[in-house]
């Protein structure tokens, strides 16, 4: 078995950016890990870490944009339209890649702007790449779920894993599709495929695009610019969230569980924390005392409406272990902290 060292020795990748550090490198075999819209708001920081856990060399960061490559000097990058089935084939068979981490994707509010081309982009290239990893027998495929997978008729409160899911965005039904198919290219093809439902992803560390969730992203930034937060959504409307180094770290705790304990072919629930509006700007008044805030919904309210306000994530606890770190509180701590290194106010 040949095994990897590089990312100790690269100093572009020398420390742990989340801190959490999946499994020790000297137990990792030799993989090839490819990463589909690896510049996107999850990608940025997955990739980070994905070459601090295999080494940059081993890693290959694609995006739509030419432009992202500046991002990634610690690992090779290439551009990729997720669409192009043969340019993917051809790098996957090249490269002898051996994991695909698939995170292109139209977002919820996006979504609802050009349904038809949501619908294509997410369906199309999550069924290339499931039936890639059919052909050339890849080890593993990472693919996100969402919340949006769950409906109105949804229980909202401490959502189960099993329950009525009838989304109403182009996006939520794409992902509860996408969901179907990755179970099924694991039963009938046993396709090693590992997903989780993410709720709103909140990271300082580039910019979100085009979800529902965003405003939580996007409060931080007025906070810290000295500007009044105009919010998209009521003051009282919860939704699960979780912050970024909470995401990785369930990201990586999945793929590196071993085959068996992967119980959920579909796709986990996965919880962090929730809140509401209201609830976040207060966080954030602790530390700016004069920030302001004014509510005007807009379409993506009813988004909100249709989603659970709390996860049950009990299958991910049992399964392969998972609980969060951050609250709300820890989370606000440590943006406000970080967020000023990476934009300029
Ligand atoms: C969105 O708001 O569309 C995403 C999601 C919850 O999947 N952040």
């Amino acid at each position: 078995m040949i095994f990897t060292t590089f990312a100790l020795a690269n100093p572009n990748i020398n420390k742990n950016p989340q801190g959490h550090f999946g499994a020790f490198l000297e137990d990792l075999p030799m993989e090839k890990i490819l990463i589909i819209g690896a510049a996107g708001q999850l990608g940025s920081e997955l990739t980070r870490s994905l070459a601090y856990q295999f080494g940059g060399e081993q890693v290959i960061a694609t995006d739509l944009r030419d432009s992202a490559r500046f991002e990634f000097d610690y690992c090779r990058f290439e551009v990729l339209d997720a669409m192009n089935k043969e340019a993917l084939h051809d790098l996957v068979k090249e490269e002898n890649v051996t994991q695909i981490y698939h995170l292109a994707a139209v977002l919820s509010a996006t979504g609802e702007r050009n349904p038809k081309f949501a619908w294509h982009l997410n369906m199309e290239s999550l069924l290339f790449v499931l039936e890639l990893a059919k052909e050339l027998k890849l080890d593993k495929i990472y693919w996100p779920s969402s919340i949006a997978v769950f409906g109105p008729n949804t229980p909202k409160i401490n959502t189960p894993q099993y329950c009525v899911k009838e989304p109403n965005t182009v996006y939520g039904i794409s992902k509860q599709a996408g969901e179907r198919w990755c179970e099924y290219y694991f039963q009938k093809y046993n396709v090693d495929v590992r997903s989780l439902r993410y709720p709103g992803l909140i990271g300082y560390k580039s910019l979100p695009g085009g979800g529902t969730t965003d405003y939580a992203v996007d409060i931080y930034h007025k906070a810290l610019a000295g500007e009044k937060f105009t919010c998209f959504l009521r003051a009282d409307s919860y939704l699960p969230m979780m912050y970024m180094p909470d995401a990785i770290k369930a990201t990586l705790d999945l793929m590196n569980a071993t085959r068996e304990s992967v119980k959920i072919r579909s796709s986990y629930n996965l919880s962090g924390m929730s809140f509401s509006p209201k609830e976040i700007f207060e966080s954030i008044k602790k530390h700016i005392p004069g920030f302001e805030i004014e509510f005007k919904p807009d379409f993506r309210q009813a988004i909100a409406d249709s989603w659970p306000n709390s996860i049950d994530d009990s299958c991910a606890s049992k399964d392969w272990g998972w609980k969060p770190d951050y609250d709300l509180d820890a989370m606000t701590v440590d943006i406000l902290k970080n967020l000023p290194s990476y934009f300029k106010f």
